[in-house]
């Protein structure tokens, strides 16, 4: 008989824009990687598919949707991908993501349509893999005006990243208690890699107790 294998764990990375997520993913995943462990860095949206292809045209202002649609199809974009994180995580590989269903609700919640409020935008994500840990990389509006220039995508302006940080506050606040990890990213990079590695070193040992791979149940606002 073949050995149990130890599942990989599924680690997501939530923040406003410039909060560092990219970078602090990329160091996460050398970091892992170097001490022997199976891991891959994905992130949403995956503009590389062709629902990926359509979210990319409508962040960089090429074509217009509604915000239900443009909701919906981010929410596909991950059930697109999640049958491969699942096997994954079951074959032993630690899944790193940069943005994730958080993201999803918070962004289109945060545009104020009166018939897309967090929980309706939250509905699509019920199911999906649930990650083992969100680390979220806190920033402030000041620190984050001090790493420069918004760029010309959708959604990067002063406003609209205002209420998606008051709007992560609510949904963390309606997460399972345990799930999401705030992390101050106004330190240095060194600083926060170094709370990020200690607070998933902890997680990638509690994997085993917490079990099988869960999913996202629904929530109340
Ligand atoms: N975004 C990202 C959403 O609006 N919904 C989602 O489900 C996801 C994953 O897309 F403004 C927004 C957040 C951001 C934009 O993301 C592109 P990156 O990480 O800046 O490329
Ligand atoms: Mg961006």
């Amino acid at each position: 008989m073949s050995e149990l294998k130890r599942r990989g764990a599924l680690i997501v990375v939530e923040g406003l824009d410039r909060a560092g997520k990219s970078s602090q993913c990329e160091h996460l995943r050398d970091f892992l990687q170097e001490s022997g462990h199976s891991v891959k860095y994905i992130r949403f949206p995956d503009r590389t598919t062709s629902i990926g292809k359509l979210i990319d045209s409508y962040l960089r202002g090429q074509s217009q949707l509604g915000d239900h649609s443009i909701h919906l199809l981010f929410s596909s974009n991950r059930w697109e991908i999640a049958r491969s994180i699942k096997d994954d995580i079951a074959n032993g590989i630690t899944v790193i993501v940069d943005r994730y269903s958080y993201s999803g609700a918070v962004y289109s919640a945060a545009k104020g349509n009166q018939s897309l409020s967090l929980e309706w935008a939250w509905q699509p994500e019920i199911g999906l893999p649930r990650p083992d840990m969100c680390l979220f990389l806190r920033i402030s509006p000041e620190e984050a005006a001090k790493r420069g220039d918004f760029g010309a995508e959708r959604y990067e302006n002063g406003p609209m990243q205002k209420r998606v940080r008051e709007l992560f506050q609510t949904l963390f606040d309606l997460q399972p208690s345990g799930d999401i990890h705030q992390v101050d990213a106004g330190r240095s990079f060194q600083e926060v890699s170094k709370k990020i590695h200690d607070k998933v070193a902890d997680c990638m040992a509690r994997v085993e107790a917490i079990g099988p791979l869960r999913e996202f149940g629904p929530i109340t606002v």
